[in-house]
């Protein structure tokens, strides 16, 4: 609420203000009254029918989801599960799914997903595939756009907390991925350690992992950089003359362990990591670097089976940057940096001092200047500190208080969030001064502009990301879900234009131009094409079998039934498996499938698809199964029974439709 009261304040207090000059020099309202005026109406209408202009990707947080939007009407199109189960299509459910959520830590299905980042070619958006970061329990997801499905998990070894995460190089060459938490490491081997947490200064560290991404998308951990035990929080992969570093954001230099809202707020200056990636993949490729053992999962879409299998990847290699120097700098930034932004023509990198009263621009240049004249003003564990007044190419004065994050028009523009005066600031990339700010109800973290991140903005629109909602909508209890706020940016003045609800907690999210992805999408999987080993691909082959106590069905669906929809024979004890082929092969034409009594979710098979559910019957009797998704005139009929007798029954299996 305080955000809000003052805002009132700053109204109030400017009504005098406005009555001099916005009367005498403008004659009209400042914009900010523009809000909801038929104009920004205008502005966000997409007809019926008619398509948005950008795929807006929003990661969900704490919903362990990514919601994707239309922009610029904030219609929800979708919602991708990727840590998270999902009963509304039974992903983490379905035995062809529930490989994905497997880590070393065993069956997780939650997470708290933070950044979406879209593959780049050349340091634009390509529409490829999306990445999130797992926060909670390391992991890396990779999301193929042609279809909006997850497609790929990998599990991040000597980590806690995946933050700084996952952040492309230019050509998608590779992902960074950082951890936030440092926990104690075994010298030799990494492992987290059993050990007095007072012990933090000695004992704990952090790495930089960088992912390896293959012609298909395929990742793997190529190396892992051993750095000091401070908290890493953002990155962002440099482009242009910086298109070989990556840099990352690092707060609690002070390393404490306990009360750190005070204890890691002390240092007026922590850093900014530079790291040569490019150097640091020649290392390893020449044979550098150590490989310990290090147990990950990498889980993966096989594509033709059409199901999802686990593989157990047993070691990293990791770079000593005290033996491998060269490859990672310090440069020191004011004050618990969080976000950092690389501008798109890679010559700055500006960092998102939450505690700073200005906000750090570094050069790029310079900073390459002081590394070749080795201008250090000191050293950490082995690694160079360059000198701040070498590096710094400006410091925004005015651009608000609690700066998070930045990103950019292409038009020689940035535009910053400011979190505790819940504002957006926009700067020039000339002067460095600021040029035009606008109230966000409430509360800014990230912010995003379709491209805003990569060497193409697409600078006509903006989305805030705000942590706090309070009164912009119907109250819904206790809870209410966080907000977007659509700002057109394609003018001087900035221009709210609208606001909506999203799901979960969007801290980042990325925008796209819709043609792209558009182009992309699969409509339904070829039956010809279905390998998975439990497919059926005609109702004459469908059938029962009985393996001991295990029953497999193998079932069809077609508009309006299943084959078979009567089956008798199964007993309590068993466990049965529906291996449920949907043999349509139309657009939108998924069939559902739920069990009275399962365990789990329901299943949603897609045109060509096979998915598989497990029921294990408690009870004596005859159970109805039936299809979840209205899929025709006749979906109430798609129904039908399986009778379940007592565990040694003597009723035979037999199964049919129509008799
Ligand atoms: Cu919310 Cu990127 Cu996790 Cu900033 S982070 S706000
Ligand atoms: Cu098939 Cu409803």
């Amino acid at each position: 609420m305080q955000t809000k009261k003052q805002n009132k304040r700053l109204l109030w207090w400017s009504i005098p203000l406005i009555a001099v000059l916005g009367i005498t020099l403008y004659g009209c309202p400042s914009q900010q009254n523009l809000a909801g005026s038929s104009d920004a109406a205008q502005k966000v209408y997409v007809a019926p029918g008619e398509h948005d202009e950008f795929y807006g990707l929003f990661s969900g947080g704490y919903s362990g989801q990514l919601t994707t939007y239309g922009l610029p009407s904030g219609r929800h199109l979708y919602t991708i599960p990727v840590f998270s189960q999902a009963p509304v299509s039974g992903y983490g459910y379905s035995e062809e799914t529930k490989p994905m959520l497997q880590t070393t830590h065993g069956f997780i299905p939650w997470d708290d997903a933070h950044h979406p980042e879209l593959s780049q070619t050349d340091g634009v958006p390509d529409g490829r595939w999306v990445f999130i970061n797992a926060n909670n329990t390391p992991r890396v997801a990779r999301i193929d756009l042609g279809n909006f499905q997850t497609a790929e998990i990998i599990e991040i070894p000597n980590a806690a907390g995946n933050h700084a995460s996952p952040f492309v190089t230019v050509n998608t060459e590779y992902i960074s991925a950082a951890t936030r938490f440092s926990v104690p490491m075994d010298e030799n081997t990494l492992e987290n350690e059993d050990v007095a947490i007072s012990s933090y200064a000695e004992n704990f560290k952090g790495t930089l992992s960088f992912i390896k991404i293959g012609e298909e998308g395929e990742m793997s951990i190529d190396f892992q950089i051993l750095v000091p035990g401070f908290n890493y929080d953002l990155s962002h992969a440099g482009k242009g003359p910086s298109e070989d570093w990556a840099f990352f954001t690092s707060y609690n230099t002070e390393e404490a362990h306990t009360l750190l809202e005070v204890n890691a707020s002390r240092n007026d200056k922590d850093f900014i990591a530079a790291v040569n990636w490019r150097r640091a993949a020649e290392l390893v490729a020449n044979g550098e670097g150590r490989e310990i053992p290090a147990e990950h999962y990498r889980n993966y879409i096989d594509h033709d089976e059409h199901r999802a299998k686990s593989e157990l990847i047993e070691t990293v290699t990791v770079l000593d940057p005290t033996e491998n120097p060269g490859i990672i700098y310090y440069l020191p930034t004011p004050k618990s940096p969080h976000g950092v932004d690389v501008d798109p023509s890679g010559r700055y990198i500006v960092g998102g001092g939450k505690l700073s009263s200005v906000l750090p621009v570094h050069s790029f240049e310079k900073m390459i200047q002081a590394i070749e004249n080795e201008d250090f003003e000191g050293e950490v564990d082995g690694i160079p500190v360059l000198n701040y007044d070498s590096v710094i190419q400006a410091e925004v004065e005015n651009a608000g208080i609690g700066t998070l994050h930045t990103e950019f028009d292409g038009n020689g523009y940035a535009y910053t969030t400011a979190f505790i005066s819940s504002e957006i600031v926009k700067w020039s990339l000339e002067t460095f001064e600021v040029v035009d700010r606008i109230d966000t109800y409430y509360s800014p973290g990230h912010l995003m502009i379709p491209g805003g991140d990569s060497r193409q903005p697409a600078g006509k629109y903006l989305v805030a990301l705000n942590k706090i909602t309070k009164d912009r909508y119907l109250p819904t209890g206790p809870e209410l879900f966080h907000s977007a706020q659509l700002i057109d940016i394609s003018g001087d003045k900035m221009e709210l234009l609208l606001d909506f609800p999203t799901d979960g907690e969007p801290h980042y999210a990325q925008g796209i131009a819709a043609d792209i992805v558009k182009e992309r999408q699969v409509r339904f999987y070829p039956l010809e094409e279905n390998n998975h080993p439990d497919a059926v691909k005609s109702e004459a082959d469908t059938r029962v079998v009985r393996e001991g106590n295990e029953v497999h069905v193998y079932m069809t669906t077609i508009r309006s039934h299943f084959a078979p929809d009567n089956i008798e024979g199964i007993q309590v004890g068993d466990k049965v498996y529906f291996h449920v082929t949907n043999l349509e092969q139309d657009w939108d034409v998924p069939h559902g499938f739920a069990m009275l009594g399962a365990q789990n979710a329901e299943l949603l098979v897609m045109p060509g698809e096979t998915r598989t559910l497990t029921w294990e019957p408690k009870k004596v009797g005859v159970f109805p199964f039936y299809c979840t998704d209205f899929c025709s005139a006749l979906h109430q009929e798609m129904q039908g029974y399986v009778r379940v007798s007592p565990s040694g029954s003597d009723v035979p299996i037999s199964y049919g439709t129509g008799d």
